[in-house]
């Protein structure tokens, strides 16, 4: 008989175990899941809590999450070390993709998917950086989000709404959002502008024996700019947990 286990060509795959690792998940067509389900447009409280509550769920099962970040459709883990599984790429990858999976379609009561990927991040400061380029994107996304709401109320369909998005600056995207919804894109809920941080927490809980420190995990739905000497103080604070 053919020597099966060689043939798991990619089983062997590893990131290093002693450093921290990011893992993305992204929801596989969303957009037609948001539309089937009728999802509040640009955006909807029950996704986000959904999603939010996916690190949450894992980080007191005991999985080495040092902190996660989730907008959209999207949540990026940050792993701390010791890694689980010795590294193993399938293995973070599949087992946090079909944990999301899992835990979204039970909430919204269909089958839903997510895809995984694993970014090596070198140092804090990289850490840092890539939760800025994401915190980036979910900012794009909130003015766009908002400009195709407006233009579909205007009565273009999605895909000319999308066509006209294309070439539009952000100052135009803005001016379109205020002429047509009334709304100050700059002034909407943060969790809509920032994302939402997932986070572990010290506590101090008196017991009979004293003051003693309980850990606890804490959905952080105003995190600031990453970009900005807070943000990178709030992060730091966080790495170092
Ligand atoms: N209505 C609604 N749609 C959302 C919300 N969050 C994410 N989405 C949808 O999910 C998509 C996520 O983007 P992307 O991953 O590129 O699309 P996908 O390939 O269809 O998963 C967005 O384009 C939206 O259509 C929300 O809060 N409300
Ligand atoms: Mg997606």
């Amino acid at each position: 008989m053919i020597d099966w286990k060689s043939r798991e060509i990619f089983s062997g795959l590893k990131v290093p175990q002693d450093i921290p690792i990011v893992v993305r998940v992204d929801g596989w067509r969303f957009r037609k899941f948001s539309m089937e389900l009728e999802l509040e447009k640009p955006f909807d409280r029950r996704l986000i809590e959904a999603l939010a509550n996916i690190p949450l769920k894992l980080i007191e099962g005991g999985f080495p999450i040092l902190l996660a970040y989730t907008f959209s459709d999207e949540i990026s883990f940050v792993l701390h070390p010791p890694i689980p599984w010795e590294g193993r790429v399938e293995k973070l990858v599949s087992i946090l993709a079909s944990y999301s999976s899992g835990h979204l379609s039970s909430t919204f009561g269909r089958p839903l998917s997510f895809d995984g990927r694993i970014i090596l991040v070198r140092s804090k400061e990289e850490i840092i950086d890539y939760l800025t380029w994401r915190q980036s994107e979910a900012w794009r996304n909130t003015i766009n989000s908002y400009a195709l709401k407006a233009l579909e109320e205007d009565g273009y369909t999605l895909k000319e709404a999308s066509e006209i998005l294309k070439g539009a600056k952000s100052k135009e995207l803005h001016e379109i959002v205020f002429n047509k919804l009334g709304i100050n894109v700059a002034k909407v809920p943060a969790w809509q502008r920032r994302g939402v941080i997932v986070k572990r927490v010290e506590v101090i809980k008196e017991s009979r024996a004293g003051p003693v420190i309980r850990r606890r995990t804490r959905i952080d739905w105003e995190p600031p700019l990453f970009s900005t000497p807070e943000g990178r103080e709030y992060l730091l604070d966080l790495l170092s947990t």
